[in-house]
This record gives C-alpha cells, structure tokens and sequence, in this order.
C-alpha cells in the first residue's frame, strides 16, 4: 500500500499542476493537449528526468450500472472517488435501481452516445451486442495491457476459455470469484444429532441411523411422533443421494471409464441408488410431500420444527435458518454435511459452482473514446492493490491491517449506524453487489458469511471439489447448434419419462423387475445418441 500511496502522493501534485496549468490556460493561453507534456518536468525538479510519468489530460469514462438494494449511488462510493484521483477521471454514473435494470439499460443502449463501461450487461445480451459491434472485443486488451487481469486469467486454468465466445473473442472483463458461493448440501439438524448422541452423518448407513433416531425420537418435545427425517424444496434433492453410489442423476463424466460421458439414471449403480431410497421411503424417513413440494410450502414446514433433514443452497437455507429459527426454537442449530458416501467410496458434489466463476463484470462500448485510459483503470482493479480497495475499501477507514490481513474495521462489522456490515460494505464499494470487474476475495467474503456457511464451504465442500470437478460437467460446456436442438429435443421427452419412473421407482408404485424395460426405453428414446452429442463437446472442451 504505501507503494500505492506514493503514486498517489506524486498524481496528486501532478493534479494540482495540471490544476495551475488550466487555470493559467483560462487566463488567455494555447491550446491544452501542446502544452501539457510539458508540465511535468517545470515541476521544480521534483520528478524523475526520465519523462516516463507526463501529465495526461482529465478525461470523463461514463459508466452505467444498476444499484443494488444495500447500496448507496456509485459517485457517493469513496473507492471511485479514490481511483478518479488516481487515473484522473471523472466518473460520470448511470446508476438506476437493480429492478429498473433491464429496462434502463434497453433505453440506453438505443442512444447514440453509449456509456464508455457498461458494468452489468446481462450475460445473455453480451454476444449479441459483441457479434454486432456495439461492445468490443477485449482478447488483445486482456494480452497486451491488462497485465493483472492476464496474472489472474493464468492463475485459474480454464476460465479463459469459459469466457471466449464460439466467434474466438471475450467481449466482458469478469468478475472472478476466489470461492465457491453457491452449493446445495445435504443440511442436518444438530442440535438433534447432539441429543441422539450422534455425529453429523457421513455413510448413507450413518443417514439411515439418523433418521431413524429422529422417526423414533420426540426431538422437538411436543409430544408426538411428528418428526420427518427427511424432506426437500423438490424430490431431485432425494435423487441426489445417488452420488454415493458413484454417478450424478444428470450426464457426467466417469473417471473410472476414462472420464467417459455417462447418463446417470439409466446406470446400475443408480438402480441400487433408488433401491436404497425406496428402502427409505418404505421406512417412512422421506416426507411423501416431496413430490409436491415447492420452496415456499418447504420453509413453511422447516418453520414447524419438525424436520430432521433437508437440502438446500448455503445463503437461502442454512444461513437463513440460522439466523431466524433459535428466536422461536432454542438451541436450534442446522450445519451441511459432507457429500454422502455409499459402496462406491467417493464423496461427490454434483451441484457445484464453477471454480472460480467468472461472470459478467464490465464491457466497454464502441462509443468509448479513452479506450486505453479505460483499460488501465479497469486493470487495476484486477491488481493486489486493487482487489484490496475494491473488496475492503480504505485503509483506516474500512480496513485495518493485522497479521498481514485486511480486517474490516467496526464501520462494517459493528456499523455505528446501525447497518448490516453488507449495507456498510455498500457505502463505499460495489464488492457486495454485481457486475465487478475485479476478484471477489476471500478475505471479503470469510468476513461477510454466515459462521455455518464458512463452516460449511471449509468442510464439507471444499476438500470435495476436487473429486467433483472429475464427475460434474461444466456448465460453460457449448454445443454445436445443430446437435444443441437435437439433444434439446431429444431431453425434453426424457427427461419427462424419467422423471415419472424414478418417482415411481423410488415410491413403489413401480416394481424394480421392470428396470431394464425402462432403460431399453430411454435408449428407445435416443439416450446414447445424446451421450454421443456430450462426449463431443466434452472432447472438443478438452483438446
Ligand atoms: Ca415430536
């Protein structure tokens, strides 16, 4: 940082030069742009004589980007008014409402005179407006002067290709994410587990044990048997027990047939899943409602008190079950568990985010006249210094150092105002909103969770990512257009059929003689040719 200060320091001086310079233009000189190489070196000795560091011209970069419920408008937000100072712009902002955003954005991209940096393009418009012209393309940017931006690309093997386009090119700088922000665990109750004298379950046999104590046990104490051991938002949840047998309930890919594309609810080792599973909903551990159930009438019956296990995303249910229950259950306490582990002896994730993501953070329009200078500033971003400002905001104010680490100050973490240290983090930077182009650190975001969530991501997600990235299929992966409406059409009539089966299988309304009936109709269906359509584009990711 004090590197940083003291370029700071010396742009500042520069600042109040250029300040004298215009100020004596106003008084009756020439032309700007002439004389303004010049100013540098009339500083008084001050600067070094290599006539690296010339004075450049005050430019203004519009940038549009929506505001985010917990944030206050971006030309309040002190980390640009930092940068301004530092590359000498004035940020001009079109800043509407998140809700507004389509709309505002569809209006301005109508004018003539676009926004130098548009910051949150929705991801499906970025080609469209890319193949036309109307953004441009950033692959020789990214190479040639964007060398944090470059270090941060190398640092993570494959998002390059994530973000090129079919037609070669990149047309969004990212927002890269250091860890993994979405996943839906299997989610326990321990405060239950603790009186059934029980860890959190690993081995399905462990799931079975616990279940069983909850179906058997009054654990909420009113009483009744009312316990559900088991329930979901929808029964794919359910379904998802089948990575303890080795294969995701989708395509994948099988690291023990050489990384083959599989389907997985037509193999064997899925049959012996929902054997399991229908061995557990004969037990009655799974809430029959799963099959009709939704997010909303899900919450209403976590709100009961009744359910000893669920599963569900780290923000919308485990924290936010934490954070509302114990107000009317004491002591209640849920925490994720590690992947399930069955006969096949891997522990799997199949619904993981892409590490790291790398979504949209900023593109730049053909009306941008400083391309360069916009660059520059963009790249910083993507620099440690950068990273810091951006995700911590200022040193002293926002942040302290200890140890070697950013520690957000009690402005954020304990606001005088009394705001939530995510409304706190929105006075001053956009880290907590969307359409970043920068890196959303670690060092943020272990601050800002939940403590179930940090738990969860260091223990129960992380140290399984490896083994999952060898089964999950990246949802990046693209399809020719042709084989795209194949497989499109081919799935639609599949997955239907298979959906209803695996209900019926898992449910007993269909008996498990008839299995191999059923798979012989999915490849009726075209299965294997749609297996063929994924080993393609799986191929052609790979070479
Ligand atoms: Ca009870």
């Amino acid at each position: 940082m004090a590197m940083i200060l003291a370029k700071r320091m010396k742009r500042t001086v520069s600042v109040i030069l250029l300040l004298a310079l215009v100020l004596g233009l106003l008084a009756g000189c020439s032309s700007t742009s002439s004389s303004t190489p010049d100013a540098a070196p009339a500083a008084g000795g001050s600067e070094p004589a290599a006539g690296g560091e010339t004075e450049r011209e005050r430019i203004t970069v519009r940038v549009f980007r929506s505001k985010a419920g917990h944030e206050v408008s971006m030309d309040q937000m002190e980390i640009f008014k930092v940068m301004g100072e530092m590359f000498n712009i004035d940020f001009e902002f079109d800043n509407p409402p998140q809700e507004n955003l389509v709309e505002r954005l569809n209006l301005v991209m109508m004018e003539t005179e676009l926004p130098d940096v548009i910051m949150e393009m929705p991801m499906t418009d970025v080609l469209k407006y890319g193949e036309t012209g109307i953004i441009l393309p950033l692959n020789d940017y990214i190479n040639n002067s964007m060398p944090n931006l470059r270090a941060e690309l190398d640092k993570r093997p494959g998002v390059e290709k994530s973000l090129t386009y079919g037609d070669g090119n990149i047309y969004y700088l990212p927002m890269l994410d250091e860890t993994p922000s979405g996943n839906t665990p299997f989610i326990v109750r321990t405060d239950w587990l603790e009186k059934l004298d029980m860890e959190r379950p690993v081995t399905v046999e462990d799931w079975e044990n616990y279940w069983e104590g909850v179906k058997t046990t009054d654990l909420n104490e009113n009483g009744q048997n009312d316990e559900i051991p088991f329930t979901a938002y929808e029964i794919e949840r359910l379904r998802n027990f089948c990575v303890a047998w080795g294969v995701l309930d989708d395509f994948f890919t099988d690291p023990t047939d050489g990384g083959k594309v599989h389907y997985g609810p037509i193999e064997d080792r899925y049959r012996d899943a929902l054997i399991w599973m229908n061995d557990m909903w004969n037990k009655g551990y799974i809430d029959q409602e799963i099959i009709t159930a939704d997010f909303s009438s899900h919450s209403a019956k976590l709100a009961q008190n009744i359910v000893g296990s669920f599963a569900g995303p780290l923000g919308g249910l485990l924290a936010a079950q934490n954070a509302t229950m114990p107000a009317t259950v004491p002591g209640f306490h849920v925490a994720a568990t590690e992947p399930p582990l069955g006969e096949a002896g891997v522990q799997i994730h199949s619904s993981i985010d892409l590490v790291p993501r790398a979504v949209v953070g900023a593109t730049i329009t053909s009306s941008c006249k400083n391309v360069d200078r916009v660059i520059e500033w963009l790249d910083y971003m993507y620099s440690p210094e950068g990273q810091l400002l951006v995700n911590m905001g200022i040193e002293g104010t926002h942040y302290t150092m200890e140890n070697g680490e950013p520690v957000f100050t009690d402005y954020v973490m304990n606001n005088p105002d009394g705001l939530s240290p995510k409304q706190a983090v929105g006075t001053f930077t956009i880290a907590q909103g969307t359409g970043m182009p920068s890196v959303l650190c670690f060092c943020e975001t272990s601050q800002l969770d939940d403590a179930a969530v940090l738990e969860a991501k260091a223990n129960c997600i992380i140290p399984f990512l490896e083994t999952s990235n060898q089964y999950v299929i990246p949802g990046t992966i693209s399809f020719p257009s042709e084989a795209d409406a194949e497989r499109r059409a081919a799935m639609a009539d599949i997955e239907t059929y298979v959906d209803e089966m695996v209900m019926k299988f898992i449910t007993g309304r269909e008996s498990f003689d008839n299995w191999d009936t059923y798979v012989s109709k999915v490849k009726e269906m075209g299965i294997d040719n749609v297996i063929g359509i994924y080993q393609d584009a799986i191929d052609a990711w790979n070479s």
